[in-house]
């Protein structure tokens, strides 16, 4: 029986595998799962983990339950939140990145200040996920600095500016076209990079809506895709349901998501995710 690949990535090539602390990513192979651990006091579903040791169990949990690789975050980047100073970032996230890297973990660090990369990359951490799509040319330096790879990530304005009032004439093309053009930026420069759509920051229902059904349009030439759904707003619209009861919809993300190439999905829930993806690309990649 022929494989089912999602339409898109027929037309391009397999990216090249990534090595991240030792451990290779063979893109295209399988569906990787990524793990939320946000060490802050205000992320919008799990905040109020700032203690390191409860942070570290927590990051420990989520490998034993299927990860294959943690973001770490120490600042909430929910729509109108305040930001928080490099200082207070790096004493959220540098005992946290230390230990999980010394464990072997494959970690990113979710930030958009280059400071706070260069810093956690010394650390140990391996990647650089940039929300605001590396609109600060010093992140791009960092990261050829350090050799680490970047997850551009497409959003317009700030998390403090973004859900006022956004405008698209045609939301999937003008995303692809900014996300090609990160690409080519970070490219230039030598770094490697993965896109991501930025599902719910600067977006209405319609345009997450209109992502998520375009994912396959998406992609760019030789990048790995990334997508972040879980629990987000929008579930919590189609719903009517709270933070901690959207597993099922993000599930159903998930799975939408593998059947159209996405590479590696960002999630809390990292049970339910990993069994949804070994079912999912067991269908779609014909990967047991
Ligand atoms: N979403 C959030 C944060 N970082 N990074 C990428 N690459 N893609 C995403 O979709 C994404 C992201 C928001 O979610 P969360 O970390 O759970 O909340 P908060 O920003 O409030 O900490």
């Amino acid at each position: 029986m022929p494989l089912l690949v999602p339409e898109t990535k027929k037309r391009f090539p397999k990216p090249e595998p990534w090595r991240l602390a030792g451990r290779e990513f063979d893109w295209g192979a399988r569906t990787y799962v990524m793990g939320i651990l946000n060490v802050t006091p205000d992320s919008f579903s799990d905040g109020g983990r700032l203690d390191p040791e409860a942070a570290i169990a927590h990051a420990l949990r989520m490998i034993a339950d299927g990860a294959d690789l943690i973001d770490v975050g120490g600042e909430s980047t929910r729509p109108g939140c305040e930001g928080v100073t490099a200082q207070v970032e790096l004493e959220r996230i540098l005992p946290v990145v230390r230990a999980l890297a010394d464990k072997g973990i494959v970690l990113s660090v979710d930030t958009f200040k280059p400071e706070v990369a260069d810093r956690a990359l010394h650390a140990g951490a391996a990647l650089i996920n940039d929300i605001s799509g590396l609109r600060d040319p010093e992140m791009l330096a960092v990261a050829k600095r350090h050799q680490a790879p970047v997850i551009a990530m497409h959003m317009q304005g700030t998390p403090q500016t973004m859900q006022r009032d956004p405008r698209y004439a045609d939301v999937v093309s003008e995303v692809r076209e900014a996300l090609e053009a990160a690409a080519r930026h970070a490219r230039d420069m030598g770094v490697q990079v993965m896109v991501d759509p930025g599902i719910g920051f600067g977006k209405t229902q319609e345009h997450n809506l209109a992502l998520l059904r375009h994912l396959n349009r998406l992609h760019v030439a030789g990048c790995p895709m990334l997508l972040g759904t879980s629990r987000k707003g929008f579930i919590g619209n189609l719903l009517g349901l709270p933070v901690n009861e959207r597993v099922e919809g993000t599930m159903a993300t998930v799975a939408l998501a593998v059947s159209q190439g996405v590479d590696v999905v960002r999630v809390h829930d990292v049970k339910e995710a990993s069994r949804t993806v070994r079912v999912a690309d067991a269908i779609v990649r014909g990967k047991q």
